[in-house]
Parts: structure tokens; C-alpha cells; sequence
């Protein structure tokens, strides 16, 4: 929720993943959305926006710093992602957590109808199914981890950590983006709580794993999330879209060469070494400054963490830096942009761009990198992966990269600058084969039918 020009409260689309990903399930559901509306002591009552109805969970300035950019952003976060940064545990955020699932549980069990179906998303939530089953045993309830779950060596150092494995598995199907994730979270059932489970690897979609818990049995499965391929592919095709997309290139100058980078401002996403690996491929004379643009679209994120201040700080100090050496009055090397941009807007942007530079420490899935292929309806293009993205997982005609490996990153950098366009093209075609055959409907619908199957439905 925002405040409008004339005062009164609009309501925008947030623009991360998650999002992105989950309003066409809903809507194509007929479902009700659970959620906080974004901004601390807001009291709003429950509405229908656009045929969606939506429950606000009033969320206050407290519980905004202790349990939002505390233990969601401050602890999970940095513990899920391979410690990118130190996490910081604190008790009293760890209150505000419980606090606030309670608040989310609470709210759903009001919600849902007898016998529904709740799909409880990612790791702020990850205490809800366990006191959603205690309010309401009549639900069949699902977890999604949109984030990697961490190996158990990690995890170890959680000091609710048992809750926390408690609380998801109160759940009949805990989904994971990767079957890692999945296969993570099956060894510390076995060794922090000694729960019986089925043995093998899970495979993702396909294999599935099993877990005893009170009597129950809750299935463990990886669902790789996508994005609506369709729709993407769609507009990218259009007469808008298609000419935004070179008034573009024209605004920035008719380059040869456009790289692009989209991401949260967000340290596991890489953008300071991406912009590192161009800095050092200019001043060894791999890239032409006058033939070369670099545009990163950065959403403001989570501003008030520490540790993303500095990281703004920083990768605006690079940004600087690489201007100030090889930009010329009138043409600029790296165009950087601190704020959201619209859905037309941004394809218009992965239309344009020749190469797309998606180069995350760790990444449950990323959503720009299938985007940016669903955009590139013409086969040009080429894609720079991270190998620690799950979309690497799928994405292996990528030009995958080790993003702590600089110079294997500039390396991948300077050949998809200078593909040539038939093995481009093979490339990005069978790139594109794989999303547009696996979108996010897909996805949903194969959470929501494992867990159909597996309803451990009690009678009341
Ligand atoms: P995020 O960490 O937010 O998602 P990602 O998957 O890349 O990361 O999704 C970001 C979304 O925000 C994309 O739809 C993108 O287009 C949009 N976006 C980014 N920058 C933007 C900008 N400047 N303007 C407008 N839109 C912008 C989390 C996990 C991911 C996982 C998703 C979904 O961290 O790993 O893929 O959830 O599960």
C-alpha cells in the first residue's frame, strides 16, 4: 500500500518473486491472499482488489524491525543463503517471529473454509503450519521455500532451530526449489529430530520423500518455480513493447553491444562483482567503452538493513568509478537505476539487451533469467548464469559462471558478447523450450495436485 498524489491509500504490486509468481495462481484459483500490505501500523480492513480478496495481517513499526528486517532479513535470510553475510541472532526478534506467525495463523484459520486448502509461502512463515494444523486440523496445508535451504552444517547454528524444522513440518507437502533443498531438509529431520524418513535422493517434480512426524506422514518434494512464459513471450511481441525496446537502444546511444542486469538490491545477487568483472574487461581492453552499455535496474530493498546500505554504497561507488574513467559527455558506460520499473517497461528493457547478466552468490530460483529468455521471442541474446541460481539447475545451454571466479565471469562475459549468431540462437532456443514448457501454472498446479494426493485430512 501507498500513499496516492491526491493523499488517500493506493495499492501497488510489490515487485519481488514471489509475487510475481503467485498472482496468476490465485487468481486462476479463485483463492483469498493472506498478507501484510506493506506498510507498518496500517490499519485495513479486509477488500476485494481487481477479483482477488485479500486479508491484511496488521504488522506494527516493532514488529516491522524485529521481525521483518530483523529475523526475516537479518537472520534467515543470511543463514539460507551460504552466510553471504554474517547472520545476527537475536532474542527478541526471534519473540516477534513467533509473534507474528501466530498472527498469520490466526488470521488464516479465520479465513479458510472447512476443509480448504492453505499454501503457506516462504521463510517468514515458517512457524504457520505447525500452529495452522494445532488451530484447524481440518486444513490440508502446504509449505513453498522460495529461498535455498541450507545444508545441515548451517543450519546447525540456528538457536530455534528445532522450531523452526517443527514448525514447516506441521505442513502435508513441504515444497523446495531444488531437490538440495529438499534433500537438506530430509537429513536434519533424520539427525536434529531423529524422524524417521524415506531414503534416495529427490528428484525434482518426480521423486518425492516422506517423513514420520506425530503420527503423520509429510511428503518433501522439489518444485522448481517459473514464471507465466506465455504472457512474457506475448508481450515481448507487441508493437509497444517492440518499439519502446529500440527507442531504447536509441536513447542509449545505438550501441553494439547492450548488458543488463535486473535484480532486488540485494547482496546475494551479485551486482557488485558483475560490475567488477566489466571495470576489469575495460581496462584490459576486452570491451570497447564506445561500442559498449551496461544498464542495471536495481528495486530498492530492505533499505534500513545495515549490511544493504553498504552495499549500495558500494556498488554506487563502482558505478562512479567506472563513469568517471570511461563515460564521455553524452554517452554514459553504466546506466544504473535505483527504482522499480512497470512489466512493459522492463520486457521492453530484455528485448533490447544483447547480453543479460544474472550472477547471484545464491539464488533459490531467479525469475529475471527465465523472464529475459520468455522476452527473447526473436533468438537473439545470450544469457551469463550463475551456477548458484536454481535456474542454472535447468538453464545449462546458459553461459554458466562461477560468480566467485572473476575471471571465469569475464571470460563468459567476453564470449557471449562475441557469439556467434547461429550457436546464439541454438542456445536461446532451447533455453526458451524449457520455460515456455515449464511456467509457473505448471508449477502450481504439480504442488497443489502432491498435495491433494498426500491430504492427511483428520476427522474432527
Ligand atoms: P527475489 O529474490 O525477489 O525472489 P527473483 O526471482 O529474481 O528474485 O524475482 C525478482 C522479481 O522482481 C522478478 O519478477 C523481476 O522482474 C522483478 N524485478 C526485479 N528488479 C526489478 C526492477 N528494477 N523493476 C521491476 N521489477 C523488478 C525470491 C527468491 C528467488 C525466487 C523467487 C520466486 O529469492 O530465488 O526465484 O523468490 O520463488
Amino acid at each position: 500500500m501507498v500513499t496516492g498524489a491526491d493523499g488517500a491509500p493506493e495499492w501497488r504490486r510489490s515487485p519481488g518473486g514471489l509475487v510475481s509468481a503467485l498472482e496468476p495462481v490465485l487468481r486462476n484459483n479463485s483463492g483469498g491472499w493472506v498478507g501484510w500490505p506493506g506498510q507498518a501500523d496500517a490499519d485495513v480492513a479486509p477488500f476485494v482488489e481487481d477479483g482477488l480478496e485479500l486479508h491484511p495481517v496488521r504488522l506494527d513499526s516493532l514488529d516491522y524491525e524485529r521481525y521483518y528486517e530483523g529475523f526475516s532479513n537479518g537472520t534467515l535470510w543470511p543463514l539460507y543463503h551460504d552466510l553471504a553475510v554474517k547472520p545476527m541472532y537475536h532474542r527478541e526478534w526471534w519473540d516477534s517471529y513467533v509473534d507474528v506467525n501466530r498472527r498469520f495463523a490466526e488470521a488464516t484459520a479465520k479465513t479458510a473454509a472447512p476443509g480448504a486448502t492453505v499454501w503457506v509461502q516462504d521463510y517468514q512463515l515458517q512457524l504457520v503450519p505447525r500452529m495452522l494444523r494445532e488451530l484447524r486440523p481440518d486444513l490440508t496445508i502446504g509449505f513453498f521455500l522460495h529461498i535455498p535451504f541450507p545444508p545441515v552444517e548451517l543450519f546447525m547454528q540456528l538457536p530455534w532451530r528445532r522450531e523452526v524444522v517443527e514448525g514447516m513440518l506441521g505442513a502435508d507437502l513441504i515444497g523446495f526449489q531444488l531437490p538440495g533443498g529438499a534433500d537438506n531438509f530430509m537429513i536434519l529431520a533424520r539427525k536434529l529430530l531423529g524422524l524417521p524418513t524415506s531414503r534416495g535422493y529427490i528428484r525434482p517434480l518426480a521423486r518425492h520423500g516422506s517423513i514420520t512426524h506425530e503420527g503423520r506422514t509429510v511428503r518433501v518434494g522439489a518444485f522448481p518455480i517459473s514464471i507465466d512464459s506465455t504472457r512474457i513471450d506475448r508481450l515481448a511481441r507487441s508493437r509497444t513493447v517492440r518499439d519502446r525496446a529500440a527507442e531504447i537502444r536509441r536513447q542509449l546511444g545505438n550501441p553494439g553491444v547492450i548488458m543488463l542486469g535486473v535484480d532486488r538490491l540485494d547482496y546475494t545477487k551479485g551486482i557488485d562483482m558483475r560490475l567488477r568483472a566489466i571495470g576489469e574487461l575495460l581496462q584490459e581492453g576486452r570491451l570497447d567503452p564506445s561500442d559498449t552499455v551496461m544498464v542495471q535496474l536495481a528495486t530498492p530493498s530492505r533499505e534500513r538493513v545495515e549490511q544493504y546500505a553498504i552495499m549500495r554504497r558500494s556498488i554506487e561507488e563502482q558505478v562512479g568509478r567506472i563513469n568517471g574513467e570511461y563515460g564521455e559527455v553524452g554517452s554514459t558506460m553504466v546506466h544504473y537505476m535505483h527504482r522499480p520499473v512497470g512489466r512493459e517497461e522492463l520486457t521492453a528493457f530484455f528485448v533490447a539487451a544483447d547480453v543479460m547478466l544474472v550472477t547471484p552468490l545464491r539464488d533459490g530460483m531467479n525469475l529475471v533469467a527465465k523472464e529475459y529468455v520468455a522476452s527473447k521471442v526473436r533468438l537473439d541474446g545470450a544469457l551469463v548464469l550463475s551456477e548458484f541460481a536454481g535456474a542454472a539447475s535447468e538453464f545449462k545451454q546458459a553461459y554458466l559462471v562461477n560468480p566467485h571466479d572473476i575471471e571465469g565471469v569475464k571470460n563468459a562475459m567476453a564470449a557471449a558478447v562475441s557469439q556467434d549468431r547461429e550457436s546464439g540462437r541454438r542456445r536461446m532456443r532451447a533455453l526458451r523450450r524449457q520455460v515456455l514448457a515449464h511456467d509457473v501454472d505448471r508449477w502450481a498446479r504439480m504442488f497443489l495436485e502432491v498435495l491433494r494426493s498426500t491430504s492427511t485430512q483428520e476427522p474432527q
